[in-house]
């Protein structure tokens, strides 16, 4: 049972909630079409990338969807506010999209910073075991939010300790591999280490959350912040990515990266390649 059927909602809580999840999904088909579109602009070894981006859009997609229409199925206006009709709201869809998207986001990683071999056959399963390790163990606990029991405590602090593993990992990972990469890219891969670890760190506040606001305005909360979280930490993370995938192939002279960053490059490409054309 989650603190969500608890409350009632006035007409602002709910609405916000509502189109909260709206731009949710929203975001994660446009991500798709981004990630589709832009996918032949690095080198083949950056592909799977792209490939898991877009299977985390699909699978993001799907669950906000699920969620918004359970968001209105759930609560029915009585003339006065939102009650919870005869059907209840469970925040368990995330847990099981997180399954999902959690290895997916990243394994793109590891592809992405060029870990290849055993490394990257390491890497895949210390993420993909921490990854449901840490999703599983979370699962268990939300289920005893409302009166949080022991269960809640012990199975969220046991998801913590897997948590900090796959922090270090990513860690090792980004600034472990950063002196490899071309200049160019050194401060976004930096970069992404520290998107990452703040906008996961909202979701176990969001875990938190019963325990800290107990309210309709703490429901509020805690969707907007799983919402921020998700946009940021699959979407954006997905395009940083691309974009550095992007870089370092057209630093190593491959064409269609040159020609895809051509608009955004000083000068533009084609002043170099063409002198003369204005
Ligand atoms: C839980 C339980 C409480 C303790 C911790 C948690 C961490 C969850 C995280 C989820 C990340 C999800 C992502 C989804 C994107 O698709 C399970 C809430 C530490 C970090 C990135």
């Amino acid at each position: 049972m989650n603190i969500e059927n608890e409350f009632t909602y006035n007409y602002w809580q709910y609405s916000i909630v509502d189109h909260v999840f709206t731009i949710g999904y929203a975001a994660m088909a446009a991500g798709l079409v981004y990630f589709l579109v832009t996918s032949k602009q690095a080198l083949p070894r950056y592909r799977l990338a792209s490939a898991l981006s877009a299977v985390v859009m699909v699978s993001a997609f799907l669950e906000l969807l699920v969620l918004s229409l359970q968001w209105q199925r759930t609560f029915v206006w009585d003339g006065a506010q939102y009650v919870v009709g005869d059907q209840l709201f469970s925040n368990g869809f995330r847990y099981m999209n997180w399954s999902i998207d959690v290895p997916a986001l990243l394994v793109q990683l590891l592809v992405v910073v060029g870990v290849t071999g055993v490394a990257f056959r390491r890497g895949v399963v210390i993420f993909v075991v921490s990854g449901l390790a840490m999703v599983y163990t979370g699962y268990v606990g939300q289920f005893y939010e409302v009166g949080r029991e022991a269960p809640f405590w012990v199975w969220g602090a046991i998801s913590t300790v897997f948590f900090a593993i796959i922090i270090a990992v990513v860690w090792r990972t980004t600034y472990g591999n950063v002196d490899r990469l071309p200049l160019e890219v050194r401060p976004m891969v930096k970069g992404v280490f520290w998107l990452l670890t703040i906008t996961w760190m909202l979701y176990p506040g969001a875990y938190l959350m019963p325990a800290i606001w107990d309210s309709a305005d703490g429901v509020v909360a805690r969707q907007m912040s799983y919402t921020i979280a998700d946009v940021v930490s699959k979407v954006i993370y997905g395009v940083l990515l691309g974009i550095i995938a992007q870089r370092i192939s057209r630093i190593e002279g491959y064409e269609p990266a040159r020609d895809a960053q051509a608009t955004a490059l000083r000068g533009g490409v084609t002043e170099v390649d063409a002198p003369g054309r204005v």
